[in-house]
């Protein structure tokens, strides 16, 4: 096959969810060198945004999305060690998490893989993460970010309860948070209070590394 149909084909079998062929097709594409960033960038990341719209024109329902979603994954478990291969010193230590009420972890993952490779130290609390959880993590690892990421208008605003929990619990200066995820804006960021907000995975890797040396440097002076 050539590098264009693998990436066609990748397009249209993830849409369609078929897990094992969307493996195999990423497993060929790196077999011909082509870089993973472009398979994800040039052929997952565009279908799952066609399952996205499919889904809001009522083409696509949820058992539709759903295995377009684990098909996706299953290429990003293959991808992971190669976009993470970069061997840098640990820069800083990234806590993540999905909010409460939220399962979408795609793209939390992918940020995570961009985190790692750029060299952090990521602690993954995983989906639904209540309040509670952040704080006892917080506790227990130390971290330097917070990121927390939300798919859904409705889970949106556990940005809030977290920043309020944190505040509660004395350890809002602690720790910077940075917000993401699908619908969440600059604004909505700003509204409730977070350090930063990241539109992508590559964006959140380039904020982290500033707002750490920034804060290093406001330590030091
Ligand atoms: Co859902 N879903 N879903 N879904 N789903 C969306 C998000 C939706 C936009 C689809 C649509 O209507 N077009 C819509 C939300 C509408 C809204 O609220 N405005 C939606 C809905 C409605 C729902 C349900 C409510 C459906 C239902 O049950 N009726 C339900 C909710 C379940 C729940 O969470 N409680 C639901 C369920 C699911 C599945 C479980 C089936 C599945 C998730 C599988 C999984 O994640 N393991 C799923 C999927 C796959 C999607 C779509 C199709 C794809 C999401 C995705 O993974 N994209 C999605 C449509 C869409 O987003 N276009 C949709 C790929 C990923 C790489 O996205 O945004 O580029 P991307 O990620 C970026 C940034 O967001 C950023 O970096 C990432 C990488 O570059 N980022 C961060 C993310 N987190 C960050 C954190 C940071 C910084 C940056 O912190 C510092």
């Amino acid at each position: 096959m050539t590098p264009d149909e693998i990436l066609q084909g990748l397009y249209d079998e993830c849409l369609i969810g078929n897990a094992p062929r969307v493996l195999d097709l990423t497993q060929q594409g790196l077999d011909l060198g082509m870089g993973p960033e472009t398979l994800l960038f040039d052929a997952l990341i565009p279908s799952l945004e066609e399952v996205g719209a499919r889904f809001e024109r009522g083409d696509f329902f949820v058992p539709e999305m759903l295995i377009a979603g684990r098909a996706m994954s299953g290429a990003l478990d293959l991808l992971r060690p190669l976009l993470a291969e970069t061997g840098a010193q640990t820069v800083g230590t990234f806590l993540m998490g999905t909010v409460k009420g939220d399962v979408h972890d795609i793209g939390k993952n992918l940020v995570n893989i961009m985190l790692e490779g750029a060299g952090f130290h990521v602690i993954d609390l995983g989906v639904q993460v209540p309040p509670e959880k952040f704080i006892e993590a917080i506790n227990e690892h130390h971290p330097d970010i917070v990121g927390m990421s939300a798919f859904l208008t409705t889970t949106m605003p556990m940005f809030k309860a977290n920043i309020n929990a944190l505040e509660k619990a004395g350890m809002r200066d602690q720790v910077i948070v940075m917000v993401g995820g699908a619908p969440v804006t600059q604004e909505y960021a700003d509204a409730v209070g977070a350090d930063a907000y990241a539109p992508d995975a590559s964006a959140t890797v380039k904020k982290a590394k500033a707002l750490i040396a920034e804060r290093r440097a406001s330590v030091l002076a």
